[in-house]
């Protein structure tokens, strides 16, 4: 038995697991289609230290990066703690330092002002550089080939923001990286960074305006012509963090809003679009134009996600009665309406990837991890506390037209798209996926899919010999950019 809380939090594929090391060589089921060469980055939360805090949670575990790296049909795997600030003091002190989620309040005082971020939910490729996020802060740098921190990422002076989203946008055609922060001048504050970072790394546009009110804003989108800004009833107030209390507070009677500006122009252009009150968004599959107007397809619930948050609202909705479903909401530009027109475009579901080339365009695939309501039991794991049991394939014009469902005791992860260079060929789909063996027993395997073809299962595979953990989010960085980045 170990010393963390026995919750769903530090249970199950949530088990802490602490394991840094390399795995030189996996063992291979089938054939690794050739064009899959590069790596697969993942960003795990796993505590280095015991917490103290009571009920703590799997957000604000230290980040790990692991490296799936994929050359010459052969798979190695790396694992590394990123050496954040919070990291490097606890690693000093031999023990937790840091209290709450979000809550610097209920700190160690021999830590008041440390950087608290954990860099553990997505690891962003962007100009020949990696980084591991998390919205609460600033992202740190970490050298894709060693894996050594290489420190807290400012833009070489550039960024004014305190934070940085886990959720960035990369255009596929001008190489841009677009990025928000919220909170970005303060605990609780209602303050947003718009930050366009140029193809070779710059940033070269930074622009300061106000949400609503304070939102988790975990997510954003770009279209070609605008940037939109989701902001959902989970807020923050500084008093009661100030009191030791919780970092969010949903509110199921309030107002949700997407604020669009033109993605080159100034946010003092901002439009406010209404939708419905009380739901909240993770993640956002997609954004495009279409004349005048512009869509945004999301996985959206009818209150937060995260059973703790919910509990912290005094909100009753147990996991498994909450509803939801994938939505597109359409914005009209060449109106006067402040309404977004919102409708039920596919079931249920979340980790949403669409192919890098389609990033803020019309699209004809996504692909997401849902809980199959005739599959197997989903195993106990992730921030929601259970596992998703299969992966949809969704065509916006079709609906879903393609699943793939787990084989009992097992659970299937966010996948990456991995592009062909043929003509007509969908690309691959590489995930990692558990299987349950027993109490606190589990394999750990790579499944690579076709991505036209995900109803076949996996058509290779790869065993680690050691158990991983699940990832919060990856990054697919083809092998060409991934050794040109050799510093
Ligand atoms: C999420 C994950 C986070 C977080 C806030 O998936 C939201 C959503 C891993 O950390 O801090
Ligand atoms: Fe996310």
């Amino acid at each position: 038995m170990s010393d963390f809380p026995r919750t769903v939090q530090f249970m199950g594929l949530n088990e802490p697991i602490r394991w840094e090391g390399s795995t030189p060589e996996l063992e291979i089921e089938g054939e690794i289609p050739a064009e899959i060469q590069g790596a697969f980055f993942r960003a795990v939360p796993d505590p280095a230290h015991v917490p103290f805090v009571e009920n703590d949670v799997l957000l604000s575990a230290d980040g790990m990066v692991s490296r799936i790296l994929i050359k010459d049909g052969k798979v190695s795997h790396d694992c590394r703690y990123v050496h954040t600030a919070r990291w490097q003091a606890e690693h000093e002190a031999g023990r937790a330092l840091f209290g709450r989620y979000r809550n610097p309040f209920t700190d160690d005082p021999s830590v008041e002002g440390v950087d608290r971020t954990v860099s553990n939910t997505t690891p962003v490729w962007h100009a020949g550089k990696l980084y591991l996020t998390k919205e609460d802060g600033r992202a740190y740098r970490v050298d894709p080939h060693t894996l050594e921190t290489l420190g807290s990422w400012d833009f070489d002076g550039a960024l004014k923001s305190e934070t940085m989203t886990a959720h960035v946008r990369i255009d596929p055609e001008t190489k841009e990286m677009f990025f928000f922060g919220y909170e970005a001048d303060g605990l609780a504050s209602k303050n947003i960074a718009y930050c366009v970072v140029d193809p070779q790394g710059n940033l070269v546009s930074e622009q300061s305006f106000d949400a609503p009110y304070c939102s988790m804003m975990h997510d954003f989108a770009i279209s070609e012509k605008y940037a939109l800004f989701p902001v959902f009833p989970t807020t923050s107030d500084i008093d009661v963090l100030k009191e030791g209390g919780p970092h969010w507070i949903h509110h199921q009677d309030w107002d949700s809003w997407i604020g669009v500006v033109p993605r080159g122009g100034s946010v003092e252009d901002v439009r406010w679009f209404r939708g419905p009150k009380g739901v909240h968004v993770y993640h956002i599959v997609n954004a495009f134009d279409e004349g005048g107007k512009v869509h945004i397809d999301m996985c959206q619930s009818d209150s937060n996600a995260f059973g703790f948050i919910r509990e912290d609202s005094g909100i009753t909705i147990p996991q498994h009665e909450l509803g939801g479903g994938l939505v597109r909401w359409t914005l009209d530009m060449d109106g006067d309406s402040e309404e977004a027109e919102v409708a039920v475009i596919g079931p249920p579901g979340d980790l949403p990837r669409v192919r890098d080339a389609d990033m803020g365009r019309p699209y004809a695939m996504a692909w997401y991890g849902t809980i199959d309501p005739e599959g197997p039991p989903p195993l106990m794991g992730g921030p929601v506390g259970i596992a998703f049991t299969a992966l949809l394939a969704f065509d916006p014009a079709r609906g879903v037209v393609g699943g793939y469902t787990v084989p009992p005791m097992h659970a299937i992860h966010e996948p990456v798209h991995v592009p062909s260079s043929q003509e007509g060929h969908g690309g691959w789909l590489v995930a990692t996926a558990d299987r349950m063996n027993g109490p606190d027993d589990y394999d750990s395997e790579l499944w690579i899919f076709e991505a036209d073809a995900i109803g076949k299962g996996p058509i290779a595979s790869a065993k680690f010999p050691e158990r991983i953990k699940p990832q919060v989010h990856g990054w697919w960085v083809p092998l060409a950019d991934y050794e040109a980045a050799k510093a």
